[in-house]
């Protein structure tokens, strides 16, 4: 199997196109949906969410996704904006490969519109001839509201679903309930997101099965350092519960270290924490000097050798360098 994979990653290789284009993500929705708000979630940047002031306008921002650029646009959603950007589509609209629609779900007065502005932007798609997945993020969908109206939650959600799709028959339409009061209810949503862009996604989640059975490990996440999930692999709902709700904490505990000297053996520099019996285990992987990944592997003994370790991260730098 091994073999297998090297000859794939070669194969790969050799395919590359040179210099590809960045893929254009593109968020919309009303204002005060909470969009720039997932995009600082992601990041990490909870310091700017309580300060944060209306987008204006459009604002992009290029960041990397397992090597490949990926071009961000967060359109504010003011109507004045709205406006204009209906009425250069060419500008606004043009090429996008993603399309992410947030909706705040509590503010239940502006469905209406919400929709409406959703029907304007597929119609924007339709003039332009693209036809871009949509993801429907149902946003604000907090933590707290689950907890304490399950059923209304639901309903509101069955409800709006079937609203928009009687309002059309657009087909790529794709959902996810998020909050930023649940990290990774946004880390999922983004990253299966992302990996569908990205054709070397089945290598990585191979080499990464692999691993885990070499190491004896329930379950592996492989994080970039936008937090987003480039792998994984869960034995069972357990363990993916387990892993993707303590990755972002991890991460954060990880930035709050970031001005404290590294250890000279740098394999010497991980986080274990114990709990349930089990073993987290969270390791920086240095692929690339300017954008660390991450290891967060979870087993119930502590062994972790180091040579397990550096063929798992050569492999991985195998395919994820360009
Ligand atoms: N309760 C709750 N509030 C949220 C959530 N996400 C964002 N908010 C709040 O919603 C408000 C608007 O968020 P923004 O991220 O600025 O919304 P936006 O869609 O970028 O708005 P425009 O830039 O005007 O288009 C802020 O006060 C956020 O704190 C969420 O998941 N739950
Ligand atoms: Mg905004």
């Amino acid at each position: 199997m091994e073999k297998n994979l090297k000859q794939s990653i070669l194969y790969l290789k050799k395919e590359e196109p040179q210099v590809p284009e960045p893929s254009k993500i593109l968020f919309t929705g009303l204002d005060g949906a909470g969009k720039t708000s997932i995009i600082l979630a992601l990041q990490r940047e909870f310091s700017k969410i309580a300060i944060l002031s209306p987008t204006r306008g459009a604002q992009r921002r290029i960041f990397s996704f397992l090597g490949k650029d990926i071009s961000e646009w967060d359109l504010g959603g003011q109507i004045s904006y709205r406006i204009s950007y209906l009425k250069n589509p060419d500008k606004y609209f043009d090429g996008t490969e993603i399309a992410i629609y947030v909706i705040d779900i509590q503010n239940k007065p502006r469905i209406p519109e919400a929709i409406s502005y959703f029907k304007d932007v597929i119609e924007q798609f339709k003039k332009l001839e693209i036809e871009p997945p949509i993801y429907i993020f149902l946003h604000k969908y907090d933590p707290a509201l689950k907890r304490n109206a399950p059923n209304e939650m639901k309903n509101l959600i069955i409800d709006l679903k079937q609203t928009i799709r009687k309002a059309t028959d657009y087909k790529e339409l794709y959902y996810y309930q998020t909050s930023i009061y649940d990290l990774p209810s946004i880390i999922t949503a983004m990253s299966e997101i992302l990996l569908s862009l990205y054709p070397k996604s089945e290598l990585i989640e191979k080499t990464i099965i692999e691993f885990a059975k070499k190491v004896n490990s329930e379950g592996v996440v492989i994080i970039d350092s936008n937090s987003l999930v480039v792998g994984s692999y869960y034995q069972n709902d357990e363990t993916k519960h387990l892993l993707t709700a303590s990755t972002p904490y991890f991460l954060t505990l990880n930035d709050s270290f970031q001005y404290t000297n590294v250890l000279e053996d740098k394999f010497e520099d991980r986080m274990i924490v114990q709990r349930f019996g089990k073993n987290f285990i969270f390791k920086q992987i240095d692929i690339r000097k300017d954008s660390p990944y991450y290891l967060l592997l979870l087993k119930e003994d502590p062994v972790f050798r180091k040579e397990d370790f550096e063929s798992f991260a050569y492999l991985l730098k195998e395919i994820l360098s360009k």
